[in-house]
């Protein structure tokens, strides 16, 4: 059983940054210099602690997020290990919304690169503090201060290097600690040889310190005054300082090393402990009231107040189930308890609890607020959702994940499999919680969406594998609407007579275009009892049935109002159907005559690239017909080698594009997009949109 730990003994860490620039091994390296593991793994031999998933060790990279604690003298230090490649996001996202700093990783070669740059860019709009592990010191042509330079001219911020590398390359055999100001040289066991910093290296090293020295004091008035007198300031006043700056994200320190030999590492762990806010305790977090999903609810974050939990991660092992992973917010999470998941609205039973190391299990007996806790066993608890003291019911919106990005339309090979389908799915996207798979009305499709292409296959194939289930995918079919461009008169008169009862209604009618997005509006301005007032809603009920397939293709018909402003009955056949009937079919004469045009949604898309790639990119924009709004470098004075492209272009011209974009810029790129809005289309694309819609219905026909 794991010894407990009070809120102010406890830092939480997520380590992100691009793909392969050692995440997962750093992860390791914090494992095995804090004596939780043996060796530093490796993924070619598939024995990372963090990428224990066949799939990770396959594809020798990560693909979820992996958590993992070190006991430092009296600190727990959580260290969640996350995926780089942009497919994932949403793991790296979640870790990054319930961890106190993250560790931005980055290749001593390679410097900043795309996902560097855009994990930076979130975790600035969020004002989360962050440390930077320069990794791959022992690589050739590593080299420190040019990647320090790197940075600086990237992200326009404060660095304050805390470590020196002692030699670079295959030269590289330690690290100079600046505040304690000594040399740490790492032994094979995971214990680290500490000695005086080395002669040659004394110069540098003061220089070094003199600047961290500088920037630190700024975190607190006397301290600069002290330091503006001349005085230098002793190691508790620096740590001091920086500690304030880091914790606002200000100041933001740098450490260097190698994880595949443990070097820098220990230095990295100190840092965390020192300088690393622990979470904030009565703090006041708004969450909703879930029985009315609008109202807030203000909670006070304390351990003896009631219990509130969000669930960050969700891992289903085929034998042992369900693994929710949850940051407590507030009170308790204990053993042998019930609770309240009020996202889903149903109570859970909370029975062992613990925390892990990778995959491996540890027991613990309570987990006090901002420390992390793993419930197992639970119900149908997923990612997002709050578990809470019924008592005081809230829902916690802290998990906010990225918009799809990619999707397919999926469908059974087989015809019996479709009902397991939906259940396998549920599982899924309780696990991914950036996946969607839904039925669209619009285009009668299941749709299944995600952060790229290689997040869906893998997905596909282990259904494919695991349940044996084939599912044929094909590109998704636009949901494109109809709406019309300008006024129209119409009437209909439906009139019957079939043996005892006949039918009878007629109606005149004025549509008009309203504005984009308005919808429908339905102005009854029937006077004098024409039509009598018990049929009305019966025109109104007419009319919407009939936009819900357009005159041009069939597709539903948006932002029109139609104005009922006539009619006749008869006494004995009028009935609501007869209205009902003639309101659908007035208009669709009128919607004929109105000037009907096809609409297709538009996406607001943002591109992060390589400016090489620049001139590319703003082509391939116009080519698929879309409207640049913005371009700019990431940072202030241009040095960037990142820009930052806004466009707005059609849905239908984005179905392919995270894979068109990875082969355009050979993987310098990346993007995001959501929808923005509905843009009317015409001429050839539109007869194309036509065409195509016919031989669907002729196909549906068929199949019949
Ligand atoms: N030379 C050298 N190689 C390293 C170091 N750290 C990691 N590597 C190697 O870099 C490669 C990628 O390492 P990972 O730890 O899987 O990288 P990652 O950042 O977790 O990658 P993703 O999970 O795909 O984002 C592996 O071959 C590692 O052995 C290091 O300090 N020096
Ligand atoms: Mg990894």
């Amino acid at each position: 059983m794991l010894k407990e730990y009070a809120t102010e003994n406890v830092r939480t860490v997520a380590i992100v940054g691009h793909g392969s620039t050692g995440k997962s091994t750093l992860f390791d390296a914090m494992l095995f210099v804090g004596g939780q593991i043996d060796k530093i793994g490796k993924p070619d031999d598939g024995t990372l602690t963090s990428d224990y998933d066949d799939e990770e060790k396959s594809r020798k990279m990560s693909i979820r997020s992996a958590l993992g604690f070190v006991e430092l003298d009296d600190t727990k230090i959580n260290i969640i290990d996350t995926p780089g490649m942009s497919d994932f996001v949403g793991e790296a996202r979640a870790a990054l919304q319930i961890a106190e700093a993250a560790i931005v990783v980055v290749d001593a070669v390679d410097g900043v690169q795309i996902e560097t740059e855009k994990v930076w860019r979130y975790l600035e709009s969020k004002k989360i503090p962050r440390i930077i592990f320069i990794n791959k010191m022992d690589k050739e042509r590593a080299n420190f201060n040019t990647i320090l330079e790197n940075l600086k001219s990237h992200f326009n911020a404060k660095f304050a290097p805390l470590c020196i590398p002692l030699g670079e390359a295959d030269k590289h055999s330690g690290v100079v600690d600046l505040i304690e100001m000594k040399a740490f040289v790492p032994k094979p066991d995971g214990k680290f040889q500490v000695s005086d910093v080395p002669a040659d290296l004394k110069k540098v090293v003061d220089d070094a310190r003199t600047n961290v020295m500088e920037l630190a004091a700024e975190g607190d008035d006397a301290l600069i005054e002290k330091y503006l007198e001349g005085e230098a300031l002793t190691e508790e006043e620096m740590a001091k300082g920086l500690k304030t700056l880091v914790a606002k994200a200000q100041v933001f320190p740098v450490v260097c090393g190698s994880s595949l030999k443990a070097i820098g590492v220990k230095n990295l762990l100190n840092v965390i402990k020192n300088y690393v806010p622990a979470w904030e305790l009565n703090k006041k977090i708004e969450g909703i009231n879930p029985n009315n999903k609008e109202e807030k609810v203000i909670i006070t974050s304390h351990p003896d107040a009631p219990f509130a939990a969000v669930v960050w991660k969700t891992y289903i092992d085929q034998y042992a189930g369900r693994f929710n992973y949850c940051k407590v917010i507030s009170g308790k999470l204990l053993p042998e308890t019930e609770v309240l998941n009020s996202t889903k609205n149903y109570k859970e039973r909370i029975n062992k609890i613990y925390t892990m190391i990778g995959n491996k299990t540890v027991d613990v007996s309570k987990v006090l607020p901002g420390d992390i806790g793993v419930a197992v066993k639970l119900d149908r608890t997923a990612t997002h959702d709050t578990l809470c003291d019924s008592k005081q019911a809230v829902i916690l919106p802290i998990i906010q994940l990225p918009h799809p990005v990619f999707s397919y339309a999926v469908q059974a090979a087989k015809k019996g499999d479709e009902d397991k389908i939906g259940q396998i799915f549920s599982r899924i996207t309780d696990e991914n919680p950036t996946i969607t798979y839904e039925f669209n009305p619009e285009t009668h499709q299941t749709v299944l969406s995600g952060m790229g292409e290689m997040q869906l296959d893998i997905i596909l194939k282990s259904i494919k594998e695991k349940n044996k289930i084939d599912l044929i995918t094909s590109e998704p079919r636009i949901a494109y609407r109809e709406t019309i461009t300008k006024k129209a008169e119409s009437q209909y008169k439906h009139k019957k007579q079939t043996g005892g009862h006949g039918q009878y209604g007629e109606v005149f009618i004025r549509v008009a275009p309203l504005e984009r997005g308005k919808g429908f509006e339905f102005i009854d301005s029937i006077v004098g009892g024409v039509i009598p007032r018990n049929f009305i809603p019966a025109v109104e009920k007419g009319l919407r049935e009939g936009m819900e397939r357009g005159v041009l293709a069939r597709y539903p018909v948006v932002d029109i109002s139609v104005e009922l402003y006539y009619g006749s009955y008869h006494d004995v056949d009028s009935s609501e159907m007869s209205f009902k009937i003639a309101a659908i079919q007035a208009l669709k004469k009128g919607l004929e005559s109105a000037g009907p045009i096809l609409l297709e949604p538009v996406m607001e898309v943002e591109i992060f690239v390589d400016k090489e790639y620049m001139g590319d990119i703003l082509n391939d924009i116009t080519s698929r017909r879309g409207r640049v709004l913005g371009m700019g470098s990431t940072d202030e004075d241009g040095n960037s080698p990142i820009s930052v492209v806004k466009a707005t272009v059609p849905l239908a011209e984005m179905l392919r594009y995270s894979i068109d974009l990875r082969a355009m810029t050979s993987g310098k790129a990346t993007f995001e997009m959501r929808f923005s809005h509905y843009d009317p289309i015409s001429g050839k694309i539109a007869e194309k949109v036509i065409e195509e819609r016919k031989k669907e219905f002729a196909e549906e026909e068929a199949n019949k």
